[in-house]
């Protein structure tokens, strides 16, 4: 048989073992068998390369090189292929990079709360909580909110069904047994005071409900931040420094801080905070309210006003998130919108 007629039946013979080689260790063992340096069947056939003619010797040397390199790609090929991880049942790739799941994120809202308590937890507040349905003592009477007042009308407040006896359910405004969803964070600086002896610094943060006229900035169920400082000889210098150092921690060193004179029944003075940047031309922003804790709350509360002064804050929370992310409705919050979600 002539070389070429060998190196044919050669090629066969490797490419039919190399694809029947099972497994890594069987593999080796063809290439030892046929490309093998010491007893490898091509070694044979180089030798008989030498007997060729003048005029043979290209066309056997060529073929030779040609069978020599297909016979190496082909146990390049299989052995790639056994390095594989092994194909689960059903054919199922476990190699294949799959598809990603859309990871969720925490709502804005969220994320603005607890960077609120990062940074007022920096500043020395602990975080207190109160519930969200509140009773008339605290939502109002301990704040100095006394019963003829406006800001207890059940068209101002969510009062709630409450069950009387014989007569099935009926809506319990304005009475002293009324339980209410909170309309203020303030309620907590209540129930943080008849529990604590002063020193108190607290924040609050929480939803609060209000039967207000929907808008781009009034919401029905929005966010609060309360705030209170009681010690000896706390002063509204405490209180303004406190609301500009947070300002600019939340919102960046541009933040100027304002106060205008107004009322609160639970603190005196009382003032509402406003907000601006170094932008001509754009109004102040109101971001909440706040005062001196009116001695009367301290009273309610066991404290004496002559050892003991503080402020209180309540700040709302979307109205700074707004102004942080340039969200122009305060109704995206709510409206579960992945497109808006996404962003943040
Ligand atoms: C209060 O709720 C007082 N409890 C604040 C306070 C706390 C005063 C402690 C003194 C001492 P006011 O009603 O102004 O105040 O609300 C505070 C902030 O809540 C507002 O400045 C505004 O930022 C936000 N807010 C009020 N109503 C809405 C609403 N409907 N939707 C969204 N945010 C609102």
């Amino acid at each position: 048989m002539d070389l070429i007629a060998q190196l044919d039946e050669f090629e066969a013979q490797a490419l039919a073992a190399i694809a029947a080689a099972a497994d890594l260790a069987a593999l080796e063992a063809v290439r030892i068998q046929f490309l093998g340096a010491k007893q490898g069947k091509l070694r044979d056939l180089q030798g008989l390369l030498g007997q060729a003619t003048k005029d043979l010797k290209p066309l056997w040397g060529k073929r030779f090189n040609e069978v020599k390199n297909r016979v190496s790609a082909a146990l390049d090929a299989r052995q790639r292929e056994l390095a594989r991880p092994a194909v689960a049942v059903g054919g199922l790739d476990v190699t294949m990079p799959g598809v990603v799941p859309r990871l969720g994120r925490r709502h804005p809202l969220t994320q603005t709360i607890l960077e609120f308590k990062d940074i007022m937890g920096r500043f020395g507040f602990t975080v207190a909580d109160g519930p969200e349905i509140e009773d008339d003592y605290h939502n109002f009477e301990a704040l100095n909110i006394p019963a003829d007042h406006p800001a207890r009308d059940p068209l101002d407040n969510f009062y709630l069904a409450s069950a009387v006896v014989g007569a099935g359910l009926k809506n319990s405004g304005g009475g002293s047994e009324a339980r209410l969803l909170r309309s203020q964070t303030s309620t907590v600086q209540i129930r943080v005071m008849e529990k604590t002896k002063p020193p108190v610094r607290i924040i609050s943060v929480g939803r609060v409900y209000r039967p207000d006229t929907i808008d781009a900035t009034h919401s029905c169920m929005f966010h609060q931040m309360e705030g209170l400082m009681i010690g000896p000889s706390v002063t509204m210098a405490h209180l303004k420094t406190v609301l500009r150092l947070f300002a600019h921690a939340y919102l960046g060193h541009d933040v100027h801080i304002r106060f205008r004179p107004s009322f609160f029944p639970f603190t005196e003075p009382s003032v509402e905070v406003d907000m601006s940047w170094n932008e001509p031309g754009k109004p102040w922003l109101e971001i909440g309210g706040a005062g001196m804790v009116d001695p009367n709350v301290l009273k309610a509360v066991g404290y004496d006003p002559d050892q003991v002064s503080g402020f209180a804050f309540g700040l709302g929370v979307e109205r700074f998130c707004m102004r942080r992310h340039g969200i122009p409705d305060i109704r995206l919050f709510t409206s579960n919108d992945v497109r808006f979600l996404s962003q943040f």
